[in-house]
C-alpha cells in the first residue's frame, strides 16, 4: 500500500500532486513522550525492543501530518554484530569501548550475523501494520561515517584518527570498507523484507574530508555499496551527507534515487550540479526550525518554492531536528509545506 504513497512515488521520480514532508530525527529528543520513555529505558533497550522501538517511531506520526516514518534505531547499534562494544552514555552520546586503533584490529572483527538485528526488522513490521499506506523508511550509516565512529570511539570531532588511519593503512581501511559494505547490504535487505519502503544512507561526516580524500578513500566503496544494494533491493535509496556543498558534483556519479543536501547550498545549485534525474531532499537549517515562527514560515515557503521549481523534491531539514525545537514550529513548517507545496 505504501508503494502508492506520495513519498515513495516522489522517490521513484513520478509526477506527484504535492511536495512530501518528513524530518530527520523526527523520532527523538524534541518530543516529551520520547523523553519520558527514555527516562525509564536505556537507549539500547529502546532500540532492541521491537514494541518500544515501534512506539517511538510512531510518536511523531501521532502528532503531525507527516508523509513518512523513519524507524527508530541508531546508525551505530549494527556495529555490535562485528564485535564492536558500545553504549549511549547520558549527556555524552555514543561510546565505543574497543575502537579500531591498529590495522590488525580490522582482522579481529567478527563475521556479522544479521539475525542479531532482527529486533529492527520486527519493529518495522509492527509499524507497517499500524501505518498501512504511510511508508516506513529504513536506514543505515554509510561506510565512511561508520568507520569514523569505529576508529574515533565516540562523539566525532576533527576525525584526526580516522584520517591518519586511512592514510597509514590503506589496505586495512579498504578491508574495513568491504566488511561494512557486506553488513550494510544484509541489513538493508532485512529492512526491505520487513516492509521498509526506502533506505536512507547517513554519511553525516563526509563533509570533513577534502574532495581528493573523499574521491580516493570513500567514493569507490560507496559506489560498490550502491551497486551491491541495487542487485538485491528494489526500494529507492537516499544518500544523506552534510558539509558537502563544495563537492556535490562528485555525487552525480553515485547512482542513488535521492540526494539529501544540507543548508549550505541552495536547492537550485544542487539541482544544477546533480542533474535532472535524481530526487532532491532537504534543506532547511534545523536552527531555523527552532527559531522565530515568522522567519521559519517565510524560509520554509521559499525552500518549497525553489524545490517545486527544481522538481522531484522532498521537503526535509539539512540535518536532524534540534532537541529544543518547539512542536508548534514543526506543526507550522508542515502547514506551510501542505499549503504551498501543491504542484
Ligand atoms: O539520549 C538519547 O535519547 C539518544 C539520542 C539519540 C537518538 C534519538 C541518538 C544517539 N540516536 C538517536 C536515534 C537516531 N539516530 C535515529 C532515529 C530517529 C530519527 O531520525 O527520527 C537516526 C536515523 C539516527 C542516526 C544517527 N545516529 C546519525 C546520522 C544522522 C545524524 O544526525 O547525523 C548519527 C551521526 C548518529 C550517531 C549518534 N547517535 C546518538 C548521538 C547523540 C549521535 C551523534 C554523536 C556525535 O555527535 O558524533
Amino acid at each position: 500500500m505504501a508503494d502508492k504513497s506520495l513519498l515513495v512515488r516522489t522517490l521513484k521520480g513520478e509526477a506527484v500532486e504535492r511536495v512530501p514532508v518528513w524530518f530527520m530525527r523526527q523520532a527523538g529528543r524534541f518530543l516529551p513522550e520520547y523523553r519520558e520513555l527514555r527516562a525509564n529505558h536505556r537507549m539500547l533497550d529502546l532500540i532492541r525492543d521491537p514494541h518500544l522501538a515501534s512506539q517511538v517511531t510512531l510518536q511523531p506520526l501521532k502528532r503531525f501530518n507527516l508523509d513518512g516514518a523513519i524507524i527508530f534505531a541508531d546508525i551505530l547499534n549494527p556495529l555490535m554484530t562485528l564485535g564492536i562494544e558500545l553504549d549511549f552514555i547520558e549527556g555524552e552520546g555514543p561510546k565505543i569501548f574497543n575502537p579500531l586503533q591498529k590495522a590488525e584490529d580490522v582482522e579481529r572483527l567478527k563475521a556479522h550475523d544479521i539475525s542479531e538485528l532482527k529486533y529492527t526488522a520486527q519493529a518495522i513490521e509492527l509499524c507497517v501494520k499500524v501505518l498501512g499506506g504511510t511508508p516506513v523508511l529504513g536506514f543505515s550509516g554509510a561506510p565512511f561515517t561508520l568507520s569514523a565512529y569505529m576508529i574515533e570511539g565516540g562523539r566525532l570531532g576533527d576525525l584526526q584518527q580516522t584520517k591518519h588511519f586511512m592514510f597509514s593503512h590503506p589496505k586495512a581501511w579498504d578491508g574495513l570498507q568491504q566488511r561494512l559494505i557486506a553488513l550494510i547490504t544484509d541489513y538493508a535487505l532485512m529492512q526491505e523484507k520487513a516492509g521498509a519502503s526506502a533506505i536512507q544512507l547517513f554519511d553525516s561526516w563526509a563533509g570533513y574530508l577534502a574532495r581528493a580524500e573523499y574521491e580516493s578513500f570513500v567514493l569507490p566503496s560507496l559506489k560498490k555499496l550502491i551497486s551491491d544494494l541495487r542487485r538485491v533491493l528494489s526500494v529507492p535509496l537516499i544518500y544523506f551527507s552534510t558539509g558537502t556543498a563544495g563537492m556535490l558534483d562528485v555525487f552525480s556519479g553515485v547512482e542513488v534515487d535521492a540526494i539529501s543536501v544540507d543548508w549550505r547550498t541552495s536547492l537550485r545549485k544542487a539541482r544544477a550540479e546533480l542533474g535532472s534525474e535524481v530526487v532532491l531532499q532537504g534543506n532547511l537549517d534545523p536552527v531555523i526550525l527552532s527559531g522565530p515562527p515568522e522567519y521559519l514560515a517565510r524560509q520554509t515557503a521559499q525552500i518549497v518554492k525553489e524545490g517545486k521549481e527544481c522538481g522531484k523534491y522532498i521537503f526535509n531539514l539539512g540535518h536532524g531536528i534540534l532537541p529544543n525545537t518547539p512542536h508548534s514550529n514543526v506543526q507550522l513548517a508542515i502547514e506551510v509545506v501542505l499549503e504551498t507545496g501543491r504542484y
